[in-house]
């Protein structure tokens, strides 16, 4: 057997994706639209009290495309503060005019892969908050789940660690020249959803998701290994856009 890599895992994610039903927003009385908007806000303000205490993290994107109007991406300690969080929206007056889109439940992951052996990450206090992300306020995001191909030769759970570890450094070493451009967020899901990994990636100039995507892609993990779900990418959702979103 090939010697499993030690991952650390941190606060657990739902990336929530929601449609609105623009026609039943429109068809709302004027008083109808305002309290699912102070809903909303009410929320949103929620949220932002528990980032503020070290509670968690929640960032708001608007996304372009059929496949959602909405994500919200929420960071908390349990996977109870996931499901009360999901709830929470669900009772609100605003979740009447939303029906779910797509969802992902993963869990905030580092992995030894470019640790130096025998040192412990996680008495480092860096790591620490990689593992606890206040989620970026760039303008746009962009997500999807990732798997490890199992296949004939590209079977990537078969290769010892030293040849894994060796992809992943240069895997690395294209990612970190494109730091102060992109923030990447690996989160695990093993176990937990239908993929791998999530990958959320946030940037204030979009065309960075498809030059560092399409980067990696030459690259041998994500060339022989990578397997892909659904892109969504998004707008960011800060508290001013929202009045302009969800108009009288
Ligand atoms: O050196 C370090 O501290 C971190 C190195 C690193 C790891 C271990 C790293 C750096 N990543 C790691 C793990 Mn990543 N990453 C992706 C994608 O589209 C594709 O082809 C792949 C999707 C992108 C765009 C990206 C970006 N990374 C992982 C893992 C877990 C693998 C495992 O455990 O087997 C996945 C699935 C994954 C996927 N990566 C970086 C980036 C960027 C921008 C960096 C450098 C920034 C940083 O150090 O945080």
């Amino acid at each position: 057997m090939s010697e499993a890599v030690q991952t650390l895992e941190g606060w657990f994610a739902l990336h929530d994706f929601r449609r609105i039903d623009w026609r039943h927003w429109i068809q709302a009385s004027r008083e109808e639209r305002r309290n699912m908007r102070e809903a909303f806000h009410t929320l949103v303000a929620q949220w932002e009290n528990i980032e503020a205490e070290k509670r968690g993290s929640t960032a708001l994107y608007t996304v372009v495309g059929q496949k959602a109007d909405l994500v919200m991406i929420h960071l908390r300690p349990t996977l109870e503060d996931l499901e009360a969080t999901e709830r929470a929206f669900d009772l609100s007056a605003f979740a009447a005019v939303t029906q779910p889109a797509y969802s992902y439940v993963s869990v905030v992951e580092l992995s030894n892969y470019t640790t130096k052996p025998g040192t412990d990450p996680s008495d480092d206090p860096a790591v620490q908050s990689r593992l606890k992300p206040i989620l970026p306020k760039t303008a746009h995001v962009c997500f999807y789940p990732m798997n490890k191909r199992r296949e004939g030769v590209d079977n990537w759970y078969m290769l010892d660690m030293e040849q894994r570890r060796t992809m992943m450094r240069s895997h690395g070493e294209i990612g970190r020249r494109y730091a102060g451009k992109v923030t990447q967020i690996i989160t695990g899901s093993v176990g937990l959803d239908d993929w791998e990994w999530g990958v959320t990636l946030f940037a204030d100039d979009p065309i960075t998701f498809k030059k560092l995507v399409y980067e990696m892609r030459f690259d041998e993990v994500s060339a022989r290994f990578g397997e892909f779900g659904r892109f969504f990418v998004g707008n960011r959702l800060s508290r001013d856009r929202i009045d302009v979103w969800l108009p009288e």
